[in-house]
C-alpha cells in the first residue's frame, strides 16, 4: 500500500522520465520532399480559408531538415524523453505498397540521434495525418484501411522497434472522431453524421487499435521487451453546483462520454462505460429509432480489447464547469447523448486560447480520478501545455507559471496521493503549426520564427526553467526552505 512520502524532499522519483512531444505534420515541413505523398492534413490545409490566415504545415518548423537543430534542443533542456509522431505517407506514401526508403532514413536518423544522446524515444504511429490515398478509400471506415494501419505497424515495429520501446498507437482517437466525424471541422470533415459516424468510426478505431496491439504483444514483444498503449486525453470536469446531485453526475457522464468512450473498453470491461450505452440508448429510443446509435461489441470483440495498453497514456491542458443540461432530442448528435452543458470558469486564469484556463489543480484531480477509475496503474503524462499568442514573447512568464503549478500539482499527486506517475511530456518542444489555427498561437518552450526561411529555434524562459525542474527532478527543498520543515539534511 501506498504510504505518504514526507521524505521525497520536493522530487520526483529518480527513474522519471522527463520529455517533451511534438508531431510530424506540426513541424516536419518537407510535405512532398523525397517521395512523400499527401496526408489529409496537406489537403485540407491547401484550400484557401480552412486554416486561420491560410497558413499551411508545407515547411512548419522545417524539422525534416533541421534535426540536428532539434536534437541541440532536445540535449539543452536534459529531457530524458522524445515523444513524437511518424508520417504514415512519409513511410508509406500511398498508405501501403512499397516503403520510401528516404523517409524511413529521416526517422532512423532521428531515432539514432536521440538514442546516442540517451533520450529515450516514444513514438506515435498516427498523430491525425492520414494518408490521403487512404481516405479516398473511405477512411477509418474501410477495413481496407484498417488493414492497412495494421501493416504500417507491424513495418515500424520491425524496423524501429530494436530501439523503439515505447509505441503509441493513436493520438487522441477522441479528436479524431469528435472534431473529425462529428463537428467536422478537421478532416475528413463529416459533418453531417454527428448521431451515428463519431460512434461507427471509434468503434472501428478500438479493434484495429487491439489488433496491433496484440501483434506487437505476440510477435515483437518478447524479441524487443517494449511497451505498447496510445494517448487519450480530456478535460478535467468540475461539477457547476458541487452540492447538486445532478452536476456531479453530469460532470462524471462528461469524463466517461471523452475519456471513458476509450479508456473503459480498453482499461476496464472491454466494453462502453455503462452510463454511455444506456444514454444513448434511451436517446435512440425516444427518437424512435430500432436500436441504439453506439454500435456493440461481440463477448469475443470484448475479450479482444481488454487489456490492449500496457500503460496509460493521458493529454490534458485545461478544465472545465459541467452542469446537467437536457438538450433538445433531434436531430441526433453525440454531443447531446452525454445531457451536459460545458462553460468556463471566468475566474480561473485565462490563456491566449479562450477555452483553456490553467486550472493546475484539475491535473491532480484527474490523475486521481484515473487511478481511482481504472486500478493502480502506470501513469505517462505525453501533452500538458499551455498556449500564447502569435508575437513573440521570450520573458514567457505564463507559461513559466503553467509549467510550475501543473508540474508542482503532478508531484503532489504523485507524493501525496499515490498516483502512479511514471512522467512527464511537456506539449511542446517549440512553437509548431497548430491545426485550424495555423501559427496564429503557441505552445512551445523554444519560440520558431516563422517568417524566417531558416525557422531559427531560440529558447523562452519555460525552456530554460523546465530544464531546472529535469535537472533538479523537481523542485528539491532548499535551505531557504528550513523554517518551514526544520532541519532536514
Ligand atoms: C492536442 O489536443 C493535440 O494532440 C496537439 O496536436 C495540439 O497541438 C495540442 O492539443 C494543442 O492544441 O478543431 O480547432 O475546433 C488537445 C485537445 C481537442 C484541443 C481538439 C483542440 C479541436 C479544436 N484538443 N480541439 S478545433
Amino acid at each position: 500500500a501506498f504510504e505518504r512520502d514526507m521524505y521525497h524532499n520536493g522530487k520526483f522519483p529518480n527513474d522519471f522520465l522527463w520529455g517533451v512531444s511534438t508531431s510530424a505534420y506540426q513541424i516536419e515541413g518537407g510535405w512532398n520532399a523525397d517521395g512523400k505523398g499527401p496526408s489529409v492534413w496537406d489537403n485540407f490545409t491547401h484550400v484557401p480559408g480552412n486554416i486561420a490566415n491560410s497558413d499551411t504545415g508545407d515547411v512548419a518548423c522545417d524539422s525534416y531538415n533541421q534535426l540536428d537543430a532539434d536534437l541541440y534542443m532536445l540535449r539543452a533542456l536534459g529531457v530524458t524523453s522524445y515523444r513524437f509522431s511518424l508520417s504514415w505517407s512519409r513511410i508509406f506514401p500511398y498508405g501501403t505498397g512499397t516503403p520510401n526508403q528516404k523517409g524511413v532514413d529521416y526517422y532512423n536518423r532521428l531515432i539514432d540521434g536521440l538514442v546516442a544522446s540517451n533520450i529515450f524515444p516514444m513514438v506515435t504511429l498516427y498523430h491525425f495525418d492520414l494518408p490521403q490515398a487512404l481516405q479516398d478509400l473511405g477512411g477509418w471506415e474501410n477495413d481496407v484501411v484498417l488493414d492497412a494501419f495494421h501493416t504500417y505497424a507491424e513495418y515500424c515495429f520491425s524496423t524501429f522497434g530494436d530501439r523503439v520501446k515505447f509505441w503509441m498507437t493513436f493520438n487522441q482517437p477522441h479528436t479524431t472522431v469528435a472534431y473529425g466525424y462529428g463537428l467536422g471541422v478537421i478532416p475528413p470533415g463529416v459533418k453531417n453524421d454527428p448521431g451515428y459516424a463519431p460512434y461507427r468510426v471509434a468503434h472501428k478505431i478500438l479493434l484495429v487499435h487491439a489488433r496491433v496491439y496484440h501483434t506487437y504483444d505476440q510477435n515483437y514483444r518478447a524479441r524487443q521487451g517494449g511497451l505498447i498503449s496510445l494517448s487519450l486525453n480530456t478535460e478535467w470536469v468540475e461539477p457547476k453546483d458541487p452540492k447538486d446531485p445532478r452536476d456531479i453526475a453530469a460532470a462524471d457522464r462528461y469524463l466517461q462520454f471523452t475519456l471513458g468512450w476509450f479508456a473503459h473498453p480498453i482499461f476496464k470491461t472491454g466494453d462502453y462505460p455503462d452510463v454511455m450505452k444506456w444514454q444513448v440508448a434511451n436517446k435512440s429510443d425516444l427518437q424512435n429509432l430500432k436500436s441504439s446509435r453506439l454500435p456493440s461489441f461481440t463477448e469475443e470483440e470484448k475479450a479482444y480489447i481488454q487489456g490492449t495498453a500496457d500503460v496509460f497514456c493521458i493529454n490534458i491542458y485545461t478544465s472545465k464547469i459541467v452542469r446537467h443540461k437536457t438538450p433538445m432530442l433531434n436531430p441526433p448528435t453525440f454531443v447531446n447523448d452525454r445531457d451536459t452543458g460545458e462553460e468556463d470558469n471566468p475566474s480561473w486564469p485565462s490563456t491566449a486560447v479562450s477555452a483553456h484556463k490553467a486550472v493546475a489543480w484539475g491535473l491532480r484531480r484527474l490523475l486521481n480520478w484515473i487511478k481511482e477509475e481504472y486500478g493502480d496503474v502506470s501513469i505517462y503524462i505525453t501533452e500538458n501545455g499551455v498556449a500564447t499568442n502569435s508575437e513573440p514573447d521570450f520573458e514567457d512568464h505564463s507559461r513559466y507559471f503553467y509549467y510550475k503549478t501543473y508540474i508542482d500539482e503532478a508531484l503532489k499527486a504523485v507524493r501525496m496521493d499515490g498516483v502512479n506517475l511514471q512522467g512527464y511530456t511537456a506539449w511542446s518542444l517549440m512553437d509548431t503549426f497548430e491545426w485550424t489555427s495555423g501559427y496564429s498561437v503557441r505552445f512551445g518552450l523554444h519560440h520558431v520564427d516563422f517568417k524566417n526561411p531558416g525557422r531559427p529555434r531560440t529558447p523562452k524562459r519555460s525552456a530554460i526553467y523546465y530544464a531546472e525542474v529535469i535537472r533538479d527532478g523537481g523542485f528539491p527543498l532548499g535551505p531557504e526552505d528550513e523554517f518551514l520543515y526544520g532541519e532536514f539534511q
